[in-house]
């Protein structure tokens, strides 16, 4: 295909993380003075337009609070759920190695979650409370966890798309304007990363396998793009959080951008790979440096996040189910957190 690279990366350059972290270690936002207290407001634009970030101790709009602390929670809601699609094959991988590679991803997906709902907390939501507006059905995760994993392809597909997506989407995120959400960002893109290379690696040796193994990349490949695709968040046009969240620097990419750099980075890999990816609108676009694209399904989309998808209720009833059966865990580390209190007073008062 003209345009195409010639060597494929997984992750572009410009993206290392590496590079983002240098660029996120700017002073925190200085105190507001003490004697402006009418110009905090002020003082938080200047902050945001010096390209610094807001720290929990710094006076925040209340929406830019509640806008973080929803975005951060759906983020943190969607790596907890989105340990069930690749969880599920954890029994049936094919070998030792496939199995720890899959419980090591799969943990990691946890970490990320709980390093997240840490992040909200410094804005002042309380954990248990996200967990059961997650649970009530009155916050939202992401849609691409409400597809099936039919085989063990799309393990390798989830890591490659999926991953690959978070990764496009999150890497901009180390340069957030809230300081403790983008510093989380920070180790969970390198983690997303070894994801997507452990997808990737797994999908190159199916496809020097059988036939019978090429199939079912191809199907899986078949089925992932276009909800892959939906994981940006709905076009530009029709994505009501947007511009606030781009002012605030809370996102530094539009939806449609981001998924725009994700099919130019993903293209070369697919041909690399050996698969077609299934839009016949696909195509290079030399005038504008892009690739052409068919549109994904709204619709679809809409009806996945309204709850409608292929496993919604699913996934929703094994987080409820895990969250009661966890309740001895945090009743017995609340009990721990309580004697270990009490100890160490009756040390402090000897
Ligand atoms: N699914 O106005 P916008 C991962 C909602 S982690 C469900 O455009 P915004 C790692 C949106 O919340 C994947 N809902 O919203 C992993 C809003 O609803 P609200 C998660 C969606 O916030 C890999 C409404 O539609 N990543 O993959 C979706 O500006 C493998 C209007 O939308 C993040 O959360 C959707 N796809 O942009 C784990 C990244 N799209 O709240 C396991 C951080 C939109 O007004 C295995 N989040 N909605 O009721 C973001 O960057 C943004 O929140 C967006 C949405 C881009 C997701």
């Amino acid at each position: 295909m003209p345009g195409a690279r010639k060597h494929v990366t997984l992750i572009p350059n410009e993206w290392s993380v590496g590079k983002l972290v240098t660029m996120t270690t700017t002073h925190a936002a200085e105190a507001p003075p003490p004697d402006a207290p009418d110009g905090l407001q002020e003082h938080f634009d200047a902050t945001i337009a010096r390209d610094q970030r807001i720290e929990p101790r710094d006076w925040m709009p209340e929406g830019y609070r509640k806008t973080l602390i929803r975005q951060i929670a759906q983020h943190a809601h969607s790596e907890i759920i989105g340990m069930q699609p690749e969880g599920e094959w954890i029994t049936r991988a094919p070998s030792l190695r496939r199995k720890a590679i899959l419980f090591a991803k799969v943990q990691d997906e946890a970490g990320h979650g709980l390093y997240l709902y840490s992040a909200a907390e410094t804005l002042g939501a309380d954990r248990d409370d996200l967990t059961r507006r997650l649970i009530e059905g009155r916050q939202k995760y992401s849609s691409i966890f409400n597809y099936p994993t039919l085989s063990f392809a799309d393990v390798g597909v989830i890591g490659w798309f999926v991953d690959g997506a978070a990764i496009c989407n999150q890497v901009p995120l180390c340069r957030s304007s809230y300081g403790p959400y983008a510093r989380a960002m920070v180790r969970i893109c390198k983690e997303e990363s070894f994801h997507q290379r452990q997808g990737y690696e797994l999908l190159m040796t199916m496809m020097r396998g059988t036939d019978a193994q090429r199939e079912m990349v191809q199907d899986a490949v078949d089925r992932w793009w276009w909800p892959s695709l939906m994981m940006f968040g709905p076009p530009d046009d029709a994505s009501p959080n947007s511009a606030r969240s781009m002012a605030w620097k809370i996102k530094r990419h539009s939806n449609d951008e981001l998924r725009r750099r994700f099919v130019d980075m993903t293209v070369p890999q697919a041909e690399k790979l050996g698969v077609t990816l299934p839009d016949p609108q696909l195509r290079w676009n030399e005038e504008s440096g892009h690739h052409d694209f068919g549109t994904p399904d709204w619709d679809e989309l809409m009806r996945v996040i309204k709850g409608d998808g292929p496993c919604n209720d699913r996934r929703m009833e094994r987080r409820r189910t895990a969250h009661e059966e966890g309740a001895w865990v945090r009743e017995a580390a609340t009990a721990h957190a309580a004697k270990q209190a009490a100890r160490a007073e009756k040390g402090a008062a000897a």
